[in-house]
């Protein structure tokens, strides 16, 4: 039977990042792949595609977890955009209800066109009550900072530190993402468990940020894993599918071009 990956997260209707990202990397890697909506994100070209920010009702999140896990085996979920404190709660809730195997947190920290009141009060909830559940976190160099502590991030060596920082802190495996942040021809992931170090290398395509490639890393990670990778096999193989999703980017009316997975092979 087919490998089931549930992701918790919200919807970006355009089809570039979101749950609908996750559900095509569960698809392209061949596991059967299920959603639990969180929120829905609708940009507005009316004002520079900034985002129109709606949080499910907590009670519905509630609902369509349980559906998900009633329905399915499910032993290994992605979190993704939350954006809500009380969202936080139920998804928290959740987590410790079923006690997943794998539990992987792309920490979305901050939504263009929410109140930075709000934000912060909502990153603070994520460190507080979802990192601690996770077994497995995917944060870019922003949330990096953020969940490390560290005051800059510069150099690969830097972004290693904030790896291990982040893992010590939080008991987690990390897959740090540089990006186009990180200087240099190459984009660097590093990858820490508390045992080993290792850096994913892939030479970058532009210096421009892809709409949805972080959620894609997150959910190639998630699907590896429900098929029963090790942690660092699953983020290597995350690596080559965010890799050939950018090069097979989408363009579109938006400002920026969205990954898109479907030339993947192994
Ligand atoms: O790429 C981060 C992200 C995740 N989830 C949703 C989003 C975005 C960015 O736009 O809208 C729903």
């Amino acid at each position: 039977m087919t490998h089931v990956a549930l992701t918790i997260a919200g919807s970006e209707t355009t089809g570039g990042a979101g749950a609908q990202t996750d559900l095509k990397t569960f698809h392209q890697l061949d596991t059967f792949g299920a959603a639990a909506l969180t929120c829905i994100v609708s940009m507005d070209p009316k004002d520079s595609w900034n985002h129109r920010f709606v949080p499910v009702d907590p009670q519905v999140i509630a609902d369509q977890i349980e559906a998900c896990t009633a329905a399915h085996d499910v032993d290994t979920v992605k979190i993704g955009m939350l954006g809500a404190p009380a969202t936080i709660d139920t998804v928290a809730a959740a987590l410790a209800q079923h006690s997943f195997t794998n539990v992987v947190l792309d920490p979305v920290l901050i939504c263009k066109g929410q109140e930075p009141g709000a934000a912060l009060e909502t990153d603070n909830a994520l460190k507080a009550q979802v990192l601690p559940l996770a077994t497995f976190v995917t944060p870019n160099h922003f949330e990096a900072l953020a969940l490390s502590g560290m005051d800059s991030i510069e150099t690969v060596a830097e972004l290693t530190e904030a790896a291990r920082r982040i893992h010590d802190t939080y008991g987690v495996i990390v897959l740090a993402k540089g990006g186009v942040v990180l200087e240099g021809p190459d984009a660097v992931d590093v990858f820490h468990d508390g045992e080993q170090t290792v850096e994913l290398r892939s030479p970058k395509t532009g210096e421009h940020r892809i709409h949805g490639a972080g959620c894609t890393l997150a959910a190639a990670v998630t699907a590896e894993l429900a098929k029963g990778a090790t942690p660092l096999q699953a983020a290597r193989t995350a690596k080559d599918v965010v890799t050939s999703s950018i090069e097979h980017r989408q363009a579109s009316h938006l400002p920026f071009d969205a990954v898109y997975q479907r030339h993947y092979s192994a």
